[in-house]
């Protein structure tokens, strides 16, 4: 079954289980905001999983989306794709206006853009290929970055600069336009700012000093966003029956 078709339910409200500091979470919840499919969002412990959530994805990462009694998303890409294929119509109708404010280092953030370029085939395509570069190679050599006294086997510094090749790669395009993909949004910003977020952090005072100051700028504008700003409120644990 093509996941982007899944039906959705009316009978049903759509539930998220969702881990506010995860970035694959934080790409899901980002894209949700923007479409109209109402969620109920379940904040979860990674230690303490809810057993509801590990029956419907028994690979129990974060996050998931259950859309109907057996229709479930366990990736977070797919579920950008679908929510992002139901827009909110029309987008920029009030809520939304609010979310789309400008920075002034990237302008307005265009979400009509976005939308238009993911129901665009060759323009997803083009997007999800750099989706992939962050998650299957940047994001291996962040996890050790994070963690460099568990891997002691090389240094942090070795690390860094391995997770610098796909940093080096993202300023180049930001010296040529101000998002990844040209002057609008895509995918492609954020789908994989939450993970360039978590690599500055790791050391911010070498980060800001860094040789990337168009990854700054733009991580930045897009951390500062009013659409990043509303999905990183602070929920309580969800609580279920034993
Ligand atoms: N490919 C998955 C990866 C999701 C993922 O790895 N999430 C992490 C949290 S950031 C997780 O749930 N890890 C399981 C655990 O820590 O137990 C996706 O894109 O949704």
């Amino acid at each position: 079954m093509n996941k982007s078709f899944l039906p959705l339910d009316n009978h049903f409200q759509p539930i998220l289980y969702s881990f506010r500091r995860c970035p694959y979470a934080m790409r899901a919840r980002m894209a949700l905001q923007l479409s109209s499919i109402q969620v109920e969002t379940r904040e979860i412990e990674l230690k303490n999983k809810p057993p509801a959530m590990v029956a419907l994805s028994p690979k129990a990462t974060v996050p998931v989306l259950q859309l109907g009694e057996n229709s479930v998303l366990d990736e977070s890409l797919d579920i950008m794709l679908l929510a992002l294929s139901h827009p909110i119509e029309p987008l920029l109708s009030s809520g939304c206006e609010a979310a789309s404010a400008s920075s002034e280092i990237i302008g307005p953030l265009d979400y009509q853009h976005l939308i238009a370029r993911v129901q665009n085939l060759a323009q997803r395509n083009e997007d999800l290929a750099l989706i992939a570069q962050n998650d299957n190679q940047f994001k291996p050599w962040l996890d050790k970055y994070k963690y460099a006294e568990r891997f002691p086997e090389q240094t942090e510094a070795f690390y860094r600069q391995q997770g610098e090749i796909f940093i080096a790669e993202l300023e180049t395009r930001l010296t040529q336009h101000a998002l990844l993909s040209g002057s609008q949004l895509s995918l492609n910003d954020i789908a994989i700012f939450p993970f360039i977020r978590q690599f500055a952090h790791v050391n911010k005072v070498w980060f800001e000093q860094s040789p990337y100051p168009k990854v700054n700028a733009w991580l930045t504008a897009l951390i500062d966003s009013p659409l990043f700003t509303s999905i990183m409120v602070k929920r309580p644990v969800w609580q279920w029956v034993q």
